[in-house]
């Protein structure tokens, strides 16, 4: 199977001012682009070729030999995965079962996103902060480079890409900011609850 790239939810231009259809388009356009590209063509051949996204992360996360198929697998299903994550007009507190749930596990909505942030802003170098369910419990991880909670038996409800291609064209350095807005302004929950209930 040859896997190719999905289309945005949304246009390019619909989180602007928060991220520009520029960062969208090298973002969706290059990077995921480039993943897909890489992983159709080291999965060519082999015993993988016929898998799905999900068994291929699953089977490849522990193989040393695999790092490549994994790298590039994993970065397709997170970044898919985020752009669901975002939504026009999102953000702020949530509703719904998450709604709920947060308050439950973390105490309410604003200790959530101060762990929220403080996990994404602390990713030291390129990688994803997540909103994960484990156990029954809502957790906060962040993730290196492409590692995915799929490799880890979590189940994703949301996440941030705080590599530099996914803000630096609109925030440069400030990582901070782009966290705030995501929280703030871009937050699909109508997805996370989806996820949460799936
Ligand atoms: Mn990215």
């Amino acid at each position: 199977m040859s896997f190719t790239l999905p289309n945005l939810p949304y246009d390019l231009k619909a989180l602007e001012p928060h991220i520009s259809s520029e960062t969208l388009s090298f973002h969706h356009g290059k990077h995921h682009q480039a993943y897909v590209t890489n992983l159709n063509n080291l999965i060519k051949g082999t015993n993988l070729e016929n898998s799905s996204l999900e068994e291929i992360i699953k089977a490849t996360a522990n193989d040393s030999e695999k790092v490549g198929v994994f790298n590039n697998a994993a970065q397709v299903w997170n970044h898919t995965f985020y752009w669901n994550s975002m939504r026009a007009g999102g953000g702020g507190k949530p509703s719904g079962a998450i709604a709920t749930k947060i308050d439950e596990d973390f105490g309410g909505y604003d200790a959530f996103k101060d762990a929220f942030k403080t996990a994404a802003a602390t990713q030291f170098g390129s990688g994803w902060a997540w909103l994960i369910l484990e156990d029954g419990k809502l957790k906060i991880t962040k993730t290196s480079n492409a590692d995915t909670p799929l490799a880890h038996n979590q189940k994703a409800l949301l996440t941030v890409d705080v590599w530099e291609h996914a803000y630096y064209i609109d925030y440069q350095n400030r990582r901070p900011d782009y966290l705030d807005i995501f929280l703030n302004s871009l937050v699909n929950w109508d997805f996370v609850n989806e996820n949460l209930n799936s």
